[in-house]
């Protein structure tokens, strides 16, 4: 039986909070989005999600009325307006305390009132450190892992608290990546309709019908940082003999396509660009599940940073992963981590490799994009062939929701050490 079948005990279900703070970018509050969604969607758990950047999160919702508001509910996730310093009566600290669990996303680090009235509560919290997604070894070493944490109480006497490390991760012994129920029926129904699929995506926009109907058109979407290999590619679709199709949300990508066409502002959505081969489309920034309709449709993807590098992977097409460059280029290690599970060492894969190497050094991959083009019918077949791996393994949510069980009910014990 799944653990989404199984039935939920009551404890699950008092809240499990999150807490959240946008470092940049939107893959901090995407990650807790989805992962909040699911919770309450497939476990019927009550979620708190505490945001601190409040405008990031009305423009990532789509929902330019939550401005003014400091507490807001969407699909029975109840948001809430993360202040600095942290304010909340004695009451609601003594329930948040005692709550179910409590996530900190990303290292985010919980009010320090909060966690000494965790230290002070009977019944403390189960307290998580939801980290980053990695597919380097030593994940499996460091996930689950307690981290005593030593708080005072009101007498200025140290009380014990644990809080756990929950890796996300490829490979048993790692806390998964999230996949919610239906994901892959999705995008298999999607592409299974595909010419169907891809003229309702692009109906919105200004394109010939020639280039709509040309079989051999590549489509691509791009949601990536900027700089010189971004351009490099541009300038290879444009030369290249077959077509491209280029759907680029708004975002980072648009200051590299701004240069590229030599633009004087970046270009606003719904802008249709064209250069030699190459036409490109400006898209607005969509809701997640949109994003996934994009992902669907497109026969190759470029993605970034951490959510939507994982949501290409069970679209099953082919892909480049831009990772959120690090100094000293201290992102390539985990690059070579996650390639050494995704590849199956075939030739095709090896073009792949110097892609997206040469990408993430911000090199010209002009040439690496010829080599790569012809490969991608194999790849696509790789592509779905890891989709399906990955779909075994249980999900981030899952695992979290075991983890708790495993934690309080069959042990008895919560987050005091
Ligand atoms: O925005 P990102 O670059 O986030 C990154 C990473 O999370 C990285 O680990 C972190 O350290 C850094 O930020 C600070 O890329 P990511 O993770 O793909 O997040 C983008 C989110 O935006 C993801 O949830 C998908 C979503 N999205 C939409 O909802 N609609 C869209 O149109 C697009 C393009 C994306």
């Amino acid at each position: 039986m799944s653990l989404q079948n199984k039935p939920v005990p009551s404890a699950v279900i008092t809240p499990w909070i999150l807490f959240c703070a946008a470092v940049d970018n939107y893959g901090d509050i995407g990650v807790c989005w989805r992962l909040a969604r699911q919770l309450r969607q497939e476990y019927g758990i009550a979620v708190e999600l505490w945001v601190d950047d409040w405008a990031a999160l009305a423009r990532f919702l789509s929902e330019p009325s939550i401005a003014s508001q400091d507490s807001h509910v969407v699909q029975g996730v109840h948001f809430r307006h993360w202040h600095s310093p942290w304010v909340v009566s004695a009451q609601s600290l003594e329930r948040i305390a005692g709550s179910a669990v409590i996530i900190e996303a990303f290292a985010c680090s919980l009010p320090p009132i909060l966690v000494s009235a965790m230290a002070n509560s009977a019944t403390p919290a189960l307290w998580l450190n939801l980290e980053y997604l990695s597919a380097e070894d030593w994940v499996k070493e460091c996930h689950a892992l307690p981290s005593p944490q030593s708080v005072p109480n009101a007498a200025g006497a140290p009380i014990g608290l644990n809080k756990y490390f929950f890796f996300p991760g490829f490979v048993e012994g790692t806390g998964g990546v999230l996949r919610e129920a239906g994901l892959l029926e999705r995008h298999a129904s999607l592409q299974s309709a595909l010419p169907l699929a891809r003229s309702a995506f692009l109906a919105p926009f200004t394109l010939s019908k020639e280039l709509l109907d040309d079989r051999r058109c590549l489509v691509m979407s791009l949601f990536c940082y900027e700089g010189l290999a971004l351009r490099s590619l541009l300038a290879a679709l444009a030369e290249a003999e077959e077509r491209t199709l280029c759907l680029v949300p708004e975002g980072r990508s648009l200051r590299s396509v701004q240069s590229f066409f030599e633009l004087d502002e970046e270009p606003a959505p719904g802008t249709v660009l064209g250069r030699g081969s190459l036409t490109l489309v400006v898209l607005p920034f969509s809701s997640q599940d949109d994003y996934d309709r994009l992902l669907s449709i497109c026969d190759f993807n470029i993605v970034r940073g951490e959510d939507s590098f994982v949501r290409a992977q069970f679209a099953g097409r082919p892909m480049l992963w831009h990772l959120y460059p690090q100094h000293q280029n201290a992102h390539l290690p985990k690059m070579e981590a996650f390639f050494s599970l995704y590849s199956e060492e075939s030739e095709p894969e090896a073009a792949l490799h110097s892609f997206w190497g040469s990408w993430n050094q911000g090199e010209d991959c002009r040439d690496l994009w010829h080599h790569l083009r012809p490969q991608l019918p194999a790849l696509q077949r790789q592509a779905r062939s890891w989709q399906q791996k990955l779909a075994q393994r249980p999900d981030l949510a899952a695992n979290l929701v075991q983890f708790y069980r495993d934690r309080v009910e069959i042990n008895g014990t919560e987050g005091a050490c």
